[in-house]
């Protein structure tokens, strides 16, 4: 009995915000035609449970610049979910994050460059940090990922 009511709240943390029964979250990804990594991440999100909608674009740069990620932070995709933008790489547990502390005045995250076996990267994990880019243009580390 005890150990069920340590259990339960954890496991509903865990569940939060995908809980069986809420729509899907839809994340709108925008990226070039021959983008082959921009699929590895789509394809990481869907494994996490999101509903991707890809729309592939002419210009990425011009997307992102639409969109209002700036280019500092820029990688090879950039996408949008719910009020938020995500740029490149960035792992399903830090977007998950995101929409549950749903931080004011940020325009999203962004994983800058293409970190080797980041989500979606082949190639040997390096060290890298997932930012949290404010309207301000300003950013901070919003979590850091250690090469394993
Ligand atoms: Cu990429």
């Amino acid at each position: 009995m005890k150990r069920t009511l340590l259990a339960f709240p954890l496991l509903a943390a865990l569940a939060l915000p995908l809980r069986a029964g809420d729509p899907p979250v839809v994340v709108d990804v925008y990226k070039s035609a021959t983008c082959g990594c921009c699929g590895g991440w789509e394809a990481h999100l869907r494994a996490a449970g999101f509903t991707v909608r890809s729309h592939v674009v002419d210009d990425v740069s011009a997307a992102r610049d639409k969109l209002g990620m700036p280019s500092t932070y820029a990688s090879c995709h950039t996408a949008r979910v719910g009020k938020y933008l995500v740029e490149g790489h960035v792992p399903a547990a830090d977007v998950r994050r995101l929409l549950a502390e749903h931080p004011k005045d940020a325009i999203g995250l962004a994983a800058p460059g293409m970190p080797s076996g980041s989500p979606g990267m082949t190639g040997a994990p390096q060290d890298y940090d997932v930012l949290l880019v404010a309207r301000n243009g300003r950013a901070q580390v919003f979590q850091h990922h250690p090469a394993r």
